[in-house]
């Protein structure tokens, strides 16, 4: 074509993200993004795209299939890929990078929601056990598992003085006292399917987790404070800058926690590189994660990679909107208006039933757990529509750590399912005597988030 300027890969690829001009690639058109880095609403995620192809990352990011973002990209077109590298006019799938390459083998028992990036929740059999083993553990990442070199991986700390400091894992393994912590993590989302299920007119948008986004562990690592305090943060007073910790993951991930969560010698926030007493694996954090006990999962940042103590929250869309409620009536919410989900609601489900061959008593079991390290006191159980309740047996489980952020296990036995059957209901009651909603209409929203109403599972012959 007349006027069109032909670059080979060769030259594209020296655009990668480290070069002084960022190039990318979007079908067989190129683009030098340079001057858009700094508008990019993603923020730097986009530089692991340059020197290459856009499209396997747009794939993930589908936010961007739309008109008015391949409009701007079109400002930025220096030309065209060169015929020489192409064949039958597109580029060779060799050529086009796989942004998931360093994703691990997964246990086929886990059940996935989406395999790229990977969501998968932990079966019931995982559920069954305190400790959730760690094959089992769920996994929810939103992008791939970024490449790590074990012996290159360094953790930045940035104070509001403006002082930063960088640790090797080596440094915080012989520096620092380690510390063994038990704690439950749990998605925003866990459960989202059951108000689905209940809101059926509005629905919810998200990932469509049961009750298996939820997985408890023990964790080994550094406590935060302690490096915090190594790094120059005065505990005592860390001035009136100092009020959010930022956690950035390796592949992009961000979110942030109110500093006091930090600074409590209660709080028991882990820089940890252990999992039920071996390395952290791939999928959850290796080498390094944070990790937040009490706090919605969201905020335990995997592959951590720079922690900066600031005056706000961080940027990321995971802080700033997508982990938000707000009342039933907001379909399209001012994302500001509402504080970060932090610290989850009471909440319980059913995990599992066992019948015996011939007849006799049914076994019910589950978990219960509440955010903030309240302790669960109580769980009940009808088996006739809430009429009347029981209490379950609490097992008598107990973590390590200051507070109680581990899940509670329960059993249950139903004395006579009829002949019929019918529906279990479970709820549970924290110790500052929280306890969960009876049904959906009332703590409806959009997103889906904090699902933790009453759970009923039907339990009768022939299930
Ligand atoms: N950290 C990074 N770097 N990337 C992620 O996608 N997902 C968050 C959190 N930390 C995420 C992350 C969310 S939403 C959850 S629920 C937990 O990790 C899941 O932790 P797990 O995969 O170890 O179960
Ligand atoms: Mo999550």
């Amino acid at each position: 074509k007349e006027g069109v300027q032909y670059y080979r890969l060769d030259e594209i690829r020296s655009h990668d993200g480290a070069s002084a001009r960022p190039w990318v690639t979007r079908g067989t058109s190129v683009y030098d993004i340079t001057d858009w880095i700094p508008a990019h609403p993603g923020g730097d995620v986009i530089l692991r795209a340059c020197g290459g192809s856009l499209d396997p990352y747009w794939d993930i990011f589908s936010i961007h299939k739309r008109k008015d973002v391949y409009e701007i990209l079109e400002e930025y077109k220096i030309g065209e890929i060169s015929p020489h590298d192409l064949v039958d006019g597109k580029l060779p799938a060799a050529t086009v990078p796989d942004p998931f390459i360093a994703d691990p083998e997964r246990d086929p028992r886990l059940k996935t929601l989406t395999a790229r990036p990977r969501n998968a929740e932990t079966p019931s059999e995982g559920l069954s056990p305190f400790l959730t083993p760690t094959p089992l553990f769920y996994v929810r990442n939103h992008m791939w598992v970024p490449p790590v070199e074990p012996n290159e991986h360094s953790l930045t700390i940035t104070l509001p003085s403006g002082d930063e400091k960088t640790y090797t894992l080596e440094d915080l393994k012989s520096r620092f006292r380690t510390h063994t912590v038990t704690a439950t993590l749990q998605c925003s989302g866990n459960r989202r399917a059951d108000m689905t299920r209940a809101v059926p007119d509005k629905g919810t948008n998200g990932l469509q987790w049961e009750a298996g986004a939820i997985s408890c562990a023990e964790w080994t690592g550094v406590k935060l404070r302690d490096v915090l305090a190594d790094a120059g943060l005065d505990l005592a007073s860390p001035g009136p800058d100092a009020k959010h910790a930022q956690f950035e993951g390796a592949e992009a991930y961000g979110a942030s926690i109110p500093l006091s969560k930090v600074l409590d010698s209660q709080g028991d926030v882990l820089l940890a590189f252990g999992m039920n007493g071996a390395p952290l694996p791939a999928d959850h954090g290796f080498p390094l994660r944070v990790i937040v006990p009490g706090n919605v999962a969201a905020r335990s940042v995997k592959w951590l990679k720079k922690i900066t103590v600031s005056d706000e929250e961080s940027t990321t869309q995971w802080q700033r909107r997508d982990y938000k409620c707000f009342g039933p009536n907001v379909a399209k919410p001012d994302w500001s208006k509402a504080p970060s989900i932090q610290e989850m609601p009471v909440t319980s489900a059913i995990t599992g039933i066992q019948r015996p061959e011939a007849g006799g008593k049914v076994n019910v079991e589950g978990y219960a757990y509440s955010g903030g390290g309240r302790e669960i006191v109580r769980v009940d159980v009808s088996i006739d529509a809430g009429k009347t309740w029981a209490q379950a047996e609490l097992m008598g489980d107990e973590g390590k750590g200051s507070k109680s952020w581990w899940w509670k296990r329960w059993r249950f036995e139903i004395p006579d399912e009829g002949d019929e059957g019918g529906e279990v209901l479970v709820k549970a009651t924290d110790e500052s005597y929280n306890t969960q909603p009876e049904d959906y209409r009332g703590i409806w929203n959009q997103r889906g988030n904090l699902s933790c109403a009453w759970h009923g599972v039907h339990v009768g012959p022939g299930e």
